[in-house]
């Protein structure tokens, strides 16, 4: 059976993250692109609505979103404006491995919080010498008595100068590497954490990322994910969940600029007629509408495999590399049908492409996205 309908909730969520996007996010995104502010009074509000919390589990005061659900808003809150889409959904991404691999008593701990105020965490798997190849990274957990002693950096981590807590991943055997790394949550006043300067981004500059510096960062053994070892593990699999929202993600930033693209192309005149009626754009149009649509498909199957509790590494990837691809070329391509006013700073088309470059290469490159599907679909070779 093949059901592409949603649900009678799905749609009053859609209908609602939508208008919270063209209320809050749309008409406010050129002011915190420009001043690259991080967008306090915005997120109060979306902490409000459940926007910051919306996967965590109803049990732990959550939103309980399902995968699902979790790409309908992405979409819609992308369309809005993707350095504040980044800010709301990298709390989803850090919340994911304690869904995951977390105790009970874990949860309550780290996510509870979360809800009854607002909150920010981060993912802390980036190192300036571990970016794609993610198993070399450094930064060591030492087990003294009933404590780890953690030393090491982290790099490019958003939302990492306002989170209460960090999921860092770590190596507790170094010897054995990858097979030797472990996630452990840690607060945000533990001593020996230095949060370094703000990164200045081409694009999402509504969104906080920074660099992180551990020095004899001791937390407590109950703070650790699952177990000793299974670090990679946990954060492979975070990024199997994660990577479908970013290509819904990039539907909404593509969607966008195609509605901005189709309003100017139907009133822009030139040689004496719209140029929409020029075929060289129709046919744009349609190749743009075509390709989103696309998009979308392939990021409903990664989020309905996701639900459905089946493999989806493959999948999960095809739906962030096609739709960030999507979103950088039709950014692109509409900007192009600005011309001259797409070049310029008053009008929304260059931010979007700036924002559809970022979509490109975090959650993994989109080369790292081709070598996960290439893996699988060539399999073994002797
Ligand atoms: N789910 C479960 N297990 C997985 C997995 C997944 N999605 N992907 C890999 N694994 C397992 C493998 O089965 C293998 O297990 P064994 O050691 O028992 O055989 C182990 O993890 C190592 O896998 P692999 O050999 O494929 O690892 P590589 O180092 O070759 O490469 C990639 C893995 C490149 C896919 C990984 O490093 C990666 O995703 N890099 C990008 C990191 C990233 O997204 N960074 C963005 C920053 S976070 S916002």
């Amino acid at each position: 059976m093949i059901d592409f309908s949603l649900t009678e909730e799905q749609k009053a969520l859609q209908e609602m993250a939508r208008e919270f996007s063209e209320k809050e996010l749309k008409p406010n995104a050129a002011k915190y692109d420009k001043g690259e502010e991080f967008p306090e009074e915005i997120m109060k509000k979306a902490f409000a609505v459940g926007f910051l919390t919306c996967t965590i589990p109803k049990e732990y005061g959550g939103g309980g979103l399902s995968d699902i659900d979790t790409i309908i808003i992405s979409e819609e809150l992308a369309a809005g404006c993707a350095g504040m889409y980044t800010t709301m959904m990298v709390n989803a991404l850090a919340y994911t491995p304690i869904i995951l691999y977390g105790t009970d008593e874990q949860k309550k701990k780290f996510l509870t919080p979360q809800t009854e105020k607002m909150l920010f965490a981060s993912f802390c798997l980036t190192e300036r010498e571990a970016g794609s190849d993610a198993g070399s990274l450094k930064t060591t957990a030492k087990k003294v008595g009933n404590e780890y002693v953690i030393n090491g950096s982290k790099c490019f981590i958003s939302n990492g100068g306002i989170a209460s807590f960090y999921v860092i991943f770590c190596l507790t055997d170094p010897e054995k590497g990858a097979r030797g790394m472990s996630a452990i949550v840690v607060p945000r006043e533990t001593p020996g954490l230095t949060v370094g300067k703000e990164e200045d981004k081409m694009g999402h500059r509504a969104s906080n990322t920074v660099e992180l510096f551990f020095e004899d960062m001791k937390v407590p053994v109950e703070n650790l994910l699952g177990r000793e070892g299974i670090g990679f593990i946990i954060a492979m699999r975070t990024l199997d969940r994660t990577r479908a929202p970013v290509g819904a993600a990039g539907i909404g930033v593509a969607r966008t600029a195609l509605e901005y693209a189709i309003e100017y192309a139907k009133t822009r005149k030139q040689f004496g007629k719209s140029i929409a009626l020029f075929q060289n754009t129709a046919f744009k149009i349609a190749q743009m509408a075509t390709e989103i649509n696309a998009a979308r498909h392939l990021v409903w199957h990664a989020a309905w495999l996701l639900e459905q509790g089946k493999p989806c590494g493959k999948e999960s990837a095809m739906a962030k590399v096609y739709g960030s691809d999507v979103a950088m070329r039709v950014t692109t391509e509409t900007l192009q049908i600005f011309g001259g006013y797409g070049y310029m700073k008053d009008y929304p088309m260059e931010k979007l492409m700036r924002d559809a470059k970022l979509l490109q290469i975090y959650e993994g490159t989109n080369e790292i996205q081709r070598l996960v599907i290439s893996k699988e679909a060539i399999g073994p070779i002797k």
